[in-house]
């Protein structure tokens, strides 16, 4: 039976197995090598190696809600399920602030540490939606981290409110939010991005923002939106761009790839990708970007067994509780919307990691050896195998 370094070798592999070892940086071309290569198990046992060298058995989640207050969405990206173009149109929502609040207000028994915010791009709120919606999320919990608001939402207001990108995020971060979430990333490739998502901010938009979050001191994640009509090459050209902005900046704390979903939108006639190409895309983004300290298996997206799986294809993160989810259920996931954090540390541990609650910065809260009967509040139980 062959070692793995020899496996490794027969993959076609030592080449890039070496520069991982003495940290020399992949390529365009490297990356595209570690996409068609047929050893899934040897581009995942590089990974894997990369991952533990970072992070041992630890992998992070954290207890969250998300909140995504309205779907009406001026922009017409053909993957999405949640966004409907106009208030009124069949299916659309837009919450008053108050039922925003008693989202949270109705969890004041669990030990929540972050609210993730999320929207469809309204072109008819006024811009102290957004900013009473921050304030009064802090004046009911004080201590709570507020990630909100993707870089395509800070565009769109710089551009409906008159505004500069960083006049937004300065107002923004004055009425309490913290940090940007990953969203909106899709592919960067003009290729791409001009036909499945043509009428959002573009790559050089996404990267901007994300640059003057970081020079403000707020920290932010980049996700990729993978499994569609981009090649490998996009993939590996999207990480790069990635990696260079985390040159400048340092900011990003974590590179989330985002299954690709086809139930009841416009590319609905192409299949969801496999596990494989999941667990692929993890072990390749852990092995290309050397400067972003996580990788994160939202399992929302991968479902729960792959994300188990992808623990040891790169991955490090799980994302949080989560307990309400939108854009992936409108777009087919069979994934609960709420995990425990009993259930998620459950999942973690037969996975054979070991479970560390983060808060939104990757401050421990709750080490492994905690026992994994920890806070639930009123969370329903979501069994995790
Ligand atoms: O921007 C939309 C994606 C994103 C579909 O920063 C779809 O911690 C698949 O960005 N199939 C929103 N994906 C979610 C997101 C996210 C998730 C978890 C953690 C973080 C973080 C960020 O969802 C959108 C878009 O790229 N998306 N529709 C679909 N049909």
């Amino acid at each position: 039976m062959k070692t793995m370094t020899e496996r490794v070798r027969a993959a076609g592999l030592a080449d890039i197995a070496d520069k991982v070892a003495g940290g020399v940086r992949l390529t365009l071309e490297d990356g595209v090598r570690l996409f068609d290569c047929p050893d899934l198990l040897a581009v995942g046992h590089l990974a894997n190696r990369e991952r533990e060298r970072r992070h041992g058995k630890r992998t992070y989640y954290n207890f969250n809600i998300r909140l995504e207050a309205t779907n009406v969405c001026a922009a017409s990206c053909l993957f999405c399920s949640f966004a409907r173009l106009k208030p009124g149109d069949a299916g659309s929502y837009t919450m008053s602030l108050e039922q925003v609040f008693d989202k949270l207000r109705s969890r004041a028994d669990q030990p929540l540490t972050e609210v993730h915010v999320v929207n469809g791009l309204h072109p008819d709120l006024p811009f102290d939606y957004y900013v009473d919606m921050l304030r009064g999320l802090k004046r009911i919990r004080p201590g709570i981290h507020l990630k909100c608001f993707t870089a395509v939402e800070i565009a769109f207001f710089s551009d409906l409110y008159k505004m500069s990108d960083r006049d937004v995020l300065e107002r923004l971060r004055e009425a309490g939010l913290d940090s940007l979430p990953g969203g909106g990333a899709e592919i960067f490739a003009e290729r791409v991005r001009k036909k499945i998502a043509y009428d959002k901010a573009d790559a050089d938009r996404y990267l901007a923002i994300h640059r003057i979050a970081h020079e403000m001191g707020m920290r932010s994640n980049v996700t990729m939106l993978y499994g569609h009509i981009e090649t490998h090459a996009e993939r590996v050209d999207h990480m790069l761009r990635s990696r260079a902005l985390q040159d400048e900046t340092g900011g990003f704390q974590a590179f989330i790839p985002l299954a690709f979903h086809p139930d009841n939108n416009q590319m609905r006639k192409l299949p969801a990708p496999s596990a494989a190409d999941t667990l692929r895309v993890h072990a390749v983004a852990r092995l290309m970007l050397d400067n972003i300290p996580h990788v994160k298996a939202f399992w929302i997206a991968t479902g729960v067994e792959t994300a188990q799986l992808a623990l040891w294809f790169g991955a490090d993160d799980l994302d949080g509780t989560v307990q309400e989810e939108k854009i992936y259920h409108m777009a087919g996931a069979r994934t609960p919307e709420i995990m425990t954090t009993s259930a998620i540390r459950r999942l973690i541990r037969n996975a054979g990691r070991e479970p560390v609650e983060r808060d939104t910065l990757y401050n421990v809260v709750t080490g492994p050896e905690a026992p994994d009967v920890v806070h639930t509040g009123t969370v329903n139980a979501v069994s995790a195998s």
